[in-house]
């Protein structure tokens, strides 16, 4: 399987301008007839046609209505000796939907038919130009069985529907938007649908629409609303409107990702769709909106303007991730809400996009080669992509970027276009800007990999009143990568003064303070900022917001720390000052191998924010959770992941012990009254309430007080909606309560029937705190229930992604028993669904980090994996970087 380089990028040979396709619709074979109106691409050398296609089965080429002569070779049918001028192609192929187990292209799910056709997937239906810079108007007509398939739909306008011989019926849809085919999409499928008429700013009205299964109509008022709020935004806040009269979004239970943006026709993982407060929770109410805000956001972004070729995935992933982002943070309106949110999407930043960055999988933003595309839907793609689409509106301010959208919609509205293109509009709408004047520095973001390490030294001269901050950055090698030039980074920051006082920012050579936070751009590899007319020596507040995506080495003491965790008006950084004091403590003991203690200073510093009068709750619940297993083991040079886990689960009990009085203070007073509303308030105090009955759970595991899984018991079975509930078996079950096996039994039971809560069950099991190997035992044990699958990405992801990736502790045994588990798991998933076997092969990706005997142990099994002659081009691209 061949390399595929950014660097060979050359224009089609050929245009497809329009496409009329016809499907006959049946499981076992399905017929596609494809009609494509194609003419020469005068700017390239004259050449054959070569057309992508997969598991087709060909029946008949004709041009102009003529049979002619054609090959296929290497999975293209060429076709030479073409007419000059513009032809009609029309091409019968038939495929075989219900034996599409990949779930890409055209497959069957609950007895209906959907599609999705990212990245690559549009040459399992039929043979294309199947590349997103060939756009063409698509007509697509739909004959299917009426009684099973009641609903037909594909992108754009319906115009005509009717009834055929036989039982069957048919709709015609026509899309009046010119799309790559990755955007196309179809659903003949038994399903009911909301609805709801909406009058947009212009004073258009469209109709929207979420199609579900009949069973599920209750489910999908959240995503309604959330559908409607996101038209409101783009509008508002961009300019933007939908240029459609019909929006659907139709949920499916079978999908590998977990939305797909469609012109008019998003599909959607049920996950994303489907709430109620008995079944979803605040989390996943928190899902839908950003996901049903993402698909819609792309319409403009990725759809409208689209990517010249797959190594631009980024400009639009990256910069719609950045705009559902923004999305979330405008509905909420206080500033501790959005910051609350942003802390949240830096703690995903960095537990899946860093490790990336540092592992064998390390690619730039925008990727110089790849064999496998699906491999390349990334953390770094789309997060990091997001962190710099942020940093240019940091860059730029907030006005100054909508101006820069404003110019990238004027210049590439209707185009397929590249990264470059994107940073150059945003820049050109900001000139004198810091990044119009650094915009080549600036543009390194999208092609070295690697997270960059910034130094800040500070030094106080009380003779001079002077604060001299010195910043260094660099960046360490990556695959392919040696070396590294330096970034532009911009530095939000302030200083705090020994009261708790924000003093006031002026550097040498300005006339007057310029407020008290401001953003210091680094754009070389050292730079010093001298501020002045400081009486007091002050604490630097540094990387605010997390206005970079760096790993910051500021060289606070604990004393700086706690002043800031005390003190600081940047939330973002006020909670990260409480996570590097749990950090220092808990990387001292795992190095030294000393038991650990937390001492009174930190334990004072926790109760004082638990208690604290203002903080919101769901900043307290953010403060009072402690750093990760996985991401302690990024910052050790060599990882033993028992020791993380024994270390961490120390510091949770004594949290638990030292705290109780404040746990039970915290647990009474954050009960929220009334009906259920997903609101930020709500989910905040529900979410320390729950965090509050885990500690006193786990205290009690201790003292064998029944008092507290008593009550945890009883709440479990009590409450009324599902972030109550899971809250409270997840404290059984993770501080190991002897009612934890009640309590999974009787969820099951009344869940049985929901397949999204059922996926929580196993997941929860899956990623419980291990004791004695207990936890693994019965992940493994529950591969063989009745209830697992490995064919649902959901049920499989539910089970294996919660040991594999979220449960290191569980996963990384003496006796390598996870490691096969594994290894197992990815070469059976890789002969069903090669995309969903390719994720889970990257659970592997930080082995070289691990210490023995798990890394001979981790390389044994990547190696055993390799080995099978028959893998997929997406596991062998991920164990063959693992391995190099
Ligand atoms: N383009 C999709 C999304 O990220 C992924 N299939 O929305
Ligand atoms: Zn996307």
């Amino acid at each position: 399987s061949p390399l595929i380089r950014r660097e060979d990028y050359t224009a089609p040979a050929y245009w497809i301008r329009s496409v009329d396709l016809t499907f006959d619709l049946d499981p076992a074979k399905t017929l596609v007839v494809n009609r494509m109106q194609v003419e020469r691409n005068p700017a390239v050398a004259a050449q054959a046609l070569r057309l992508d296609g997969e598991e087709l089965n060909l029946t008949r080429v004709l041009v102009n209505g003529d049979s002619v002569s054609f090959r296929v070779e290497n999975q293209q049918l060429v076709l030479d000796n073409l007419p000059e001028t513009p032809f009609t192609l029309e091409v019968r192929t038939t495929c075989a939907p219900e034996k599409n187990t990949q779930l890409s292209g055209l497959y069957t799910s609950g007895g209906g038919f959907f599609t999705q056709c990212e990245a690559e997937g549009f040459r399992r239906i039929t043979y294309f130009l199947d590349r997103p810079d060939v756009m063409a108007t698509f007509s697509v007509t739909l004959k299917a069985d009426a009684t099973k398939y009641p609903v037909l739909l594909s992108n754009g306008n319906l115009v005509e529907q009717g009834t055929l011989d036989g039982g069957k019926h048919y709709a015609k849809w026509v899309d009046p938007h010119p799309k790559p085919s990755y955007l196309f999409a179809l659903v003949a499928a038994n399903l009911v649908c909301r609805e709801q008429k909406i009058r947009a700013r212009s004073g258009r009205e469209h109709l929207l629409q979420v199609y579900v299964r009949a069973g599920d109509l209750d489910k999908t008022e959240h995503a309604m609303n959330s559908l409607i709020a996101s038209v409101a935004w783009d509008e508002a806040r961009f300019g933007l409107s939908l240029d459609l009269d019909r929006f659907m979004i139709v949920a499916v239970s079978d999908f590998n990702m977990g939305a797909m943006e469609n012109k008019g026709l998003n599909i959607f993982n049920t996950k994303y769709v489907l709430a109620n407060p008995a079944t979803a929770t605040d989390a996943d109410y928190a899902g839908i909106e950003s996901v049903v805000g993402h698909e819609y956001f792309h319409n403009w972004t990725g759809n409208r303007i689209t990517c010249r070729d797959w190594f631009q995935l980024s400009l639009k992933e990256g910069l719609t991730v950045f705009r559902d982002q923004e999305f979330s943070q405008d509905l909420v309106h206080s500033p501790s809400a959005r910051a609350v949110k942003r802390i949240e999407d830096v703690r995903t930043l960095r537990q899946h996009q860093f490790p990336e960055d540092a592992g064998p999988m390390a690619h730039p933003v925008r990727p110089d080669s790849y064999v496998e595309i699906n491999n390349f839907y990334t953390a770094t793609v789309y997060d990091k992509g997001a962190e710099v689409v942020r940093m240019m509106q940091t860059l730029v301010g907030r006005d100054g970027f909508a101006r820069g959208m404003t110019l990238y919609f004027q210049r590439h509205d209707g185009q397929a276009v590249t990264c470059d293109d994107f940073a150059q509009a945003i820049a050109d709408a900001n000139p004198g800007s810091a990044l119009a004047t650094h915009l080549a520095i600036f543009k390194r973001w999208y092609s070295q990999a690697g997270t960059p390490r910034v130094q800040a030294r500070g030094h106080y001269n009380a003779d001079a009143r002077t604060y001299t901050l010195e910043l260094s950055q660099q960046g360490l090698p990556s695959p392919g990568q040696p070396t590294k030039e330096p970034w532009v980074i911009p530095v939000a920051m302030g200083l705090i003064g020994p009261r708790g006082e924000h003093l006031p920012l002026q550097l040498v050579g300005e006339d007057a303070p310029v407020g008290t936070e401001r953003v210091l751009v680094l754009h070389e590899e050292r730079q010093r900022y001298e501020f002045t007319g400081l009486d007091v020596e002050p604490v630097p507040s540094l990387l605010r917001g997390f206005s970079a995506p760096v790993l910051l080495e500021d060289h606070l003491s604990d004393a700086d720390l706690l002043h800031l965790l005390a003190h600081d008006a940047d939330p973002f950084n006020r909670w990260e000052a409480g996570q590097r004091l749990a950090l220092n403590r808990l990387l001292g003991a795992i190095r030294t191998g000393q038991a650990l203690h937390l001492d009174a200073a930190y334990i004072e510093a926790m109760r004082s924010v638990l208690r604290h009068p203002t903080l919101d709750a769901a900043f307290k619940e953010l403060v009072l959770t402690l750093p990760s297993e996985g991401y302690l083991a990024e910052q050790l040079e060599e990882v033993d992941p028992q020791r993380i886990h024994q270390v961490r689960e120390a510091a949770r009990l004594q949290l638990a012990q030292a705290l109780h009085h404040d746990w039970e203070w915290a647990f009474e007073t954050h009960q929220v009254r009334g009906g259920y509303s997903p609101d930020p308030v709500s989910a905040g105090q529900r979410a320390l309430a729950n965090l509050a009955l885990a500690y006193l759970c786990l205290g009690a595991s201790v003292t064998h007080d029944p008092v507290w899984p008593g009550r945890t018991y009883q709440r479990f079975k009590d409450a009324t909606n599902m972030t109550d509930r899971l809250g409270a078996l997840s404290a059984l079950v993770n501080s190991h309560a002897e009612l934890a096996e009640a309590a999974l039994q009787r969820f099951h039971a009344l869940f049985r029937d929901e397949a999204l809560v059922i996926d929580k069950w196993f997941a929860l099991q899956a990623a419980a705190s291990e004791k004695d190997g207990r936890v693994f035992a019965r992940a493994r044990q529950l591969l063989s229930h009745p209830d697992f699958s490995l064919r649902n990405p959901n049920r499989a992801r539910s089970l294996i992604t919660a040991l594999c990736f979220m449960n290191p502790a569980a996963f990384h045994r003496t006796d390598a028993a996870g490691y096969v588990f594994w290894a197992d798991r990815v070469l059976e998933l890789d002969a069903i669904n090669p995309q969903l076997a390719a994720r889970v092969a990257r659970a592997m990706d930080r082995w070289k980090q691990l210490a023995e005997p798990y890394r001979s142990a981790a390389r044994e099994a990547i190696a055993r994996v390799a080995a099978r002659a028959e893998l997929s081009n997406d596991v062998r691209e991920i164990v063959t970087r693992a391995l190099a």
